[in-house]
């Protein structure tokens, strides 16, 4: 079977497609991917053993230490845009995304090296942050264009831990599956940034009373290479614009934005999918009417109105657009399939709920059965994720899982089965390690 990363239609406009339409999503980082796919698609991710073997040109002796997934080092430098990036896990290279590997995200902030890449189309080269310009225009009274030593100058600079999540994160999991990045659990992060707010700067252009929606413009470019066709341009709703937690970011934990993360300058807009939050940002433009760019419409981050059953066929028109994303929680410590001699371990990670807080956190040992709760920090400000922690006691030698579970502060829980939709969002279902006692 050919494996399912073909270069992208030119005309395909849903949103996280990187298939064909003839083929079927897989989860082929069970299956070793060709060697010849290897290299010209470069689809490292994919990879298995035994063709990771042929790649290197030679056996792998301790090749059984390594999780599905492993990118050769000798062929990981390989991937463009992945210099100054740890250990991420390569779904695609083009466009390049790849996500980080659930232990490797327990920093209570997100390093650099390890927040998660995202991106629908080719990002720009060889950006000069000195010349970068960001226009606002549209639906204000007076449109501006200011450089990033403007927006230094004539706004106040703040830094906030901001949750950035991708819609799509956890779609690996929908049966019947959904096509798309095949996204585990890593495509969230919780980085510092730094930067003005969106709102401060809207307000000095001035917000006509007619304006309703953003829309986000950057300068990345179409995989298609059609000049003037944008790979995204998303926008939100003019209140949530308003948040003061939004940032219009020039640093990225305290230093600069990584070129995969958007530099010189993005939006965050937390909470919401990832895909609100514009990389490479050049304008924003205020509109009387939701806005309608690419990555907006049809079936691209949007899930329908109403519960449907898995594999549901369902009309456009009943989509509607996701707003904020709902509680989940991740288990970062221990890694999962760890082998122990203590009957007592420390279990711990973070928890996010879009706009909302995260009010508790439950970890169980017993399949659901029964369930502690765990120490749950307050987030450092609003927008960033909560870390938790807990101990947890096995009761004998044997083979255990730890589930995790958190609740919002409005009682909403994550699910342990996925609620399923046609394109494979929102997947807040509880994460799990596998945990080995032996006596
Ligand atoms: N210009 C631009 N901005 C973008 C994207 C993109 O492809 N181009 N991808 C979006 C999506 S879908 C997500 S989830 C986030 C991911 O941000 P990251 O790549 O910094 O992790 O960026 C968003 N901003
Ligand atoms: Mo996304």
């Amino acid at each position: 079977m050919d494996d399912q990363y073909h270069s992208v239609d030119a005309d395909q406009t849903d949103e996280e497609h990187i298939d064909s339409h003839e083929t079927q999503p897989n989860h082929s980082a069970h299956e070793p991917g060709g060697v010849a796919n290897l290299s010209r698609r470069g689809l490292l991710g994919a990879v298995g053993l035994a063709s990771a073997a042929t790649a290197v040109g030679m056996a792998i002796p301790f090749g059984r230490n390594l999780r599905d997934g492993w990118v050769p080092a000798a062929l990981a430098e390989d991937v463009p845009g992945m210099n100054g990036k740890d250990g991420l896990k390569v779904l695609n290279n083009r466009p390049l995304n790849a996500e980080t590997i659930a232990h490797m995200l327990d920093d209570p902030i997100t390093p650099t090296a390890r927040h998660f890449i995202r991106n629908n189309g080719i990002p720009p080269e060889d950006v000069d942050a000195d010349s970068w310009t960001l226009t606002i225009d549209g639906l204000v009274d007076k449109p501006l264009k200011l450089t990033i030593a403007d927006l230094k100058k004539q706004f106040e600079v703040v830094e906030y831990a901001l949750q950035v999540e991708c819609g799509g994160n956890g779609r690996s999991a929908f049966d019947p599956p959904a096509r798309g990045n095949q996204w585990s659990t890593g495509a969230i992060a919780c980085a510092k940034w730094k930067g003005v707010r969106l709102a401060d700067v809207l307000k000095a252009a001035g917000v006509k009373s007619n304006a309703v929606y953003t829309a986000h413009v950057s300068a990345d470019t179409h995989l298609s290479g059609k000049e003037g066709k944008l790979a995204i341009s998303r926008g939100v709703p003019i209140d949530k614009a308003m948040d003061p937690h939004n940032l219009i970011a020039f640093e990225q934990n305290g230093g600069p934005l990584h070129p995969m993360n958007g530099a010189p300058l993005r939006l965050v807009v937390p909470g919401w999918p990832g895909s609100c939050s514009q990389k490479w940002l050049t304008r924003i433009y205020l509109r009387d009417k939701v806005h309608d760019g690419p990555k907006m419409t049809g079936k691209a981050y949007r899930v329908p109105a109403y519960p449907v059953a898995p594999g549901q066929k369902v009309p456009n028109s009943d989509f509607e657009i996701i707003e904020s994303m709902p509680v989940k929680s991740l288990i970062t410590r221990p890694k999962t399939q760890i082998d122990t001699k203590d009957k007592t371990i420390e279990i711990g990670g973070h928890a996010w709920a879009g706009d909302r807080k995260v009010k508790t956190m439950h970890v169980s040992i017993d399949f659901g059965k029964t369930w502690q709760e765990a120490t749950l920090d307050e987030p450092v400000n609003p927008f960033a994720w909560q870390n938790w922690k807990t101990e947890v006691t096995f009761p004998q030698a044997g083979y255990y899982e730890v589930w995790a579970r958190a609740t919002d502060d409005k009682g909403d829980m994550q699910p342990f089965a996925i609620a399923w939709n046609p394109k494979g969002y929102l997947n807040n279902s509880m994460h799990r390690i596998a945990v080995r006692v032996s006596a």
